[in-house]
């Protein structure tokens, strides 16, 4: 048993440095070309624009500030970009956000920098104040009422709701700016797609955003594809997921680092168990 456990370390132990050669000759050899998986920039072939979610090596702290954001891909709602456009907005300092978006095994992340000029959180619903309204069809089977389907709004002062009702599902932080207001939020892959995502994977996406400059009801919605972010997700654009072949091999180096130690924790009970048995 104690033989075979050893033998398992040693095949471990080499993959670990395997990796990490593989990892090594793949920054040596691709100083300024970096190969992606998908093209971060390319169009695919999806319906309506879309927006490159990269895998994050390290997961964002779900705190409002988004310094912590590694440069990606961005797309802008305002009102020259927006596919919908309701109200009044009268520039884009009083409405208008830079959307960006990651992912790993377990998360889909976005940052959401908006700007608006008078912030408002003054209704019972939530889609009555400022805030952005994420529409999400998970499995890009353009239905909208599957258990993949969703509509997350993140209000201004930090409620989270899906489909108009407030949730605990997602995990977001609101940070107010000095033109505006920051979002991060961390929706669960598993309410998207069974089992992980991959590079390639591809969503049914859009976003929408309120703006409330005077209580009551809001005074102008953008939204970025299609006419409504919950029950037309043949009219959204997509959210493309990509993976550089570098952080897959991070993302496999570190599981198999975490295999490691709990190898070398079932030795060292192993140990224990040997110290304890009589001769
Ligand atoms: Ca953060
Ligand atoms: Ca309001
Ligand atoms: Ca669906
Ligand atoms: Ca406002």
């Amino acid at each position: 048993m104690r033989k075979a456990v050893l033998i398992l370390a040693i095949v471990i132990g080499t993959i670990v440095i395997g990796l990490r050669f593989l990892r090594a000759s793949a920054q040596e050899n691709m100083p300024v070309r970096i190969v992606h998986s998908q093209p971060l920039f390319q169009a695919a072939s999806t319906t309506g624009r879309s927006l490159y979610s990269a895998r994050l090596i390290g997961a964002p702290v779900i705190d409002g500030q988004v310094s912590d954001w590694p440069a990606l891909p961005s797309i802008e709602l305002n009102r020259n970009t927006a596919y919908s456009f309701s109200g009044r907005v009268d520039s884009l300092s009083d409405l208008s956000a830079v959307i960006r978006s990651g992912w790993d095994d377990n998360h889909l992340y976005f940052a959401i920098q908006v700007k608006d000029d008078v912030l408002v959180a003054d209704s019972t619903d939530v889609w009555r104040d400022d805030g952005v309204e994420i529409g999400l069809d998970g499995l890009y089977d353009q239905y909208a009422w599957g258990w993949d389907d969703h509509q997350y709004t993140i209000v201004v002062d930090g409620r989270t709701a899906d489909r108009g009702v407030l949730t605990k599902d997602i995990r977001a932080a609101v940070l107010a700016t000095e033109d505006g207001y920051n979002i991060e939020v961390a929706i669960p892959i598993s309410k998207l797609l069974p089992g992980v995502p991959i590079s390639g994977t591809v969503m049914g996406f859009t976003v929408g955003i309120h703006d409330d400059d005077d209580g009551g009801n809001w005074d102008a919605y953008l939204i970025w594809e299609g006419t409504n972010t919950n029950s037309r997700p043949d009219q959204f654009g997509s959210l493309i997921f990509t993976e550089r072949p570098e952080d897959r091999l991070a993302a496999l180096e570190a599981k198999v680092i975490e295999l490691e130690r709990k190898m070398q924790e079932l030795l060292r009970i192993l140990r224990e168990f040997e110290q304890l048995t009589p001769p």
